[in-house]
């Protein structure tokens, strides 16, 4: 496996040579057990046109941790976003984000680890297995959607690197960069957009890293190329488009608990018991069905309690909210 490893953060991907990178975009579509048509399209065109053929992630593992729930249709999931970079309105990111070339693309691993560096996306999620995960999510603003996630454990990933026994929390950070993300020539969040988590709540086996959804690549409004979902967790947490994950001592800030701390705490575990300043927390209303069919109760840890619960034992969840 060629994981390349950089002293320095600052070499970027698009400075290594473009054979290299088209080698490894091949391995890449190969790992990654997609279609034959997009393998020879691999062959002779560029990855850029080879995402617009029809290509589907084969053979991916059934999770023990996806729910039952009706799925949300694709086009709610990729037509009704939040995704400030590409503007504020739930339906800009889907017209907004097209011209968004997530290729190609690498993260930064810096902090308490062992082993950082600048790592290509094809060579450090090379050796994990995908794996298909349905997992109900609840944004803050109180809809929810039932998604059929493509990704890996983040833990998987993490233990790559090594981190030291100072490593207590891991912060991660989206692409910053105007041109390509045209939402952030506004000052409506101060970019980059960051989130943390705990170390634990890193390691837990539902973190998961996202590459894509319903069996295809991860739209570019859903946060392409990979983006972080902690189900238990409200929406805003499940940052997209991480170029960045730094490992710390301290706990990080955060963009939304940066610019609203009494409305948006670093925890933010899905909680009915909790209000937000502004609204209640008690209910949702689940995105694609009709006026009609009314609320439904919100659940504690969004459901996900048996997992998740212990981590926060004998924690006062207003306080850490
Ligand atoms: N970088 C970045 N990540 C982000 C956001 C954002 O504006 N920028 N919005 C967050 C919010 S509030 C939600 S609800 C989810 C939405 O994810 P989805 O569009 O895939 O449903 O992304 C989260 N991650
Ligand atoms: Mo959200």
């Amino acid at each position: 496996m060629s994981i390349i490893i950089k002293n320095k953060s600052d070499i970027l991907s698009s400075e290594i040579t473009d054979q290299k990178i088209y080698d490894g975009r091949r391995e890449f579509i190969k790992n990654m057990g997609l279609g034959t048509a997009a393998l020879l399209a691999g062959a002779n065109m560029s990855i850029a046109e080879a995402k617009t053929q029809a290509q589907k992630y084969k053979n991916l593992a059934k999770s023990q941790f996806s729910t039952t729930e009706k799925l949300t249709d694709f086009s709610d999931i990729t037509g009704y976003n939040n995704f400030y970079e590409f503007g504020t309105g739930k339906y800009d990111p889907a017209k907004r984000a097209k011209e968004f070339n997530p290729d190609p693309w690498s993260i930064a691993i810096e902090g308490e680890v062992e082993k950082p560096g600048v790592y290509n996306l094809e060579d450090f999620i090379k050796p994990y297995a995908l794996e298909e995960r349905i997992y109900r999510f609840r944004c803050v603003e109180g809809w929810s959607m039932v998604i059929p996630w493509v990704g890996f454990p983040l833990a998987d990933m993490i233990k790559q690197f090594k981190p030291t026994s100072k490593a207590k929390y891991v912060e991660f950070v989206t692409l910053y960069d105007k041109e390509r993300m045209p939402g952030q020539a506004l000052r409506v969040l101060p970019w980059p957009y960051t989130e943390g988590l705990r170390m634990d709540e890193a390691m837990n086996p539902l973190t998961l890293m996202a590459v894509g959804l319903y069996g295809n690549e991860l739209p570019n409004q859903n946060g392409a190329p990979i983006r972080l979902v902690v189900p238990w967790k409200y929406g805003f947490k499940n940052i997209k488009s991480i170029v960045k994950i730094r490992f710390t001592e301290h706990q990080p800030t955060s963009t939304w608990n940066k610019i609203g701390p009494k409305e948006y705490g670093f925890y933010s575990n899905v909680n009915p018991e909790v209000d937000h300043p502004r609204w209640s927390q008690k209910t949702e209303r689940k995105i694609g069905e009709p006026f009609w069919a009314g609320k439904h109760k919100t659940l504690k840890f969004n459901g996900y309690g048996e997992q998740v619960a212990h981590m926060y034992k004998g924690m006062d969840l207003k306080k850490f909210f």
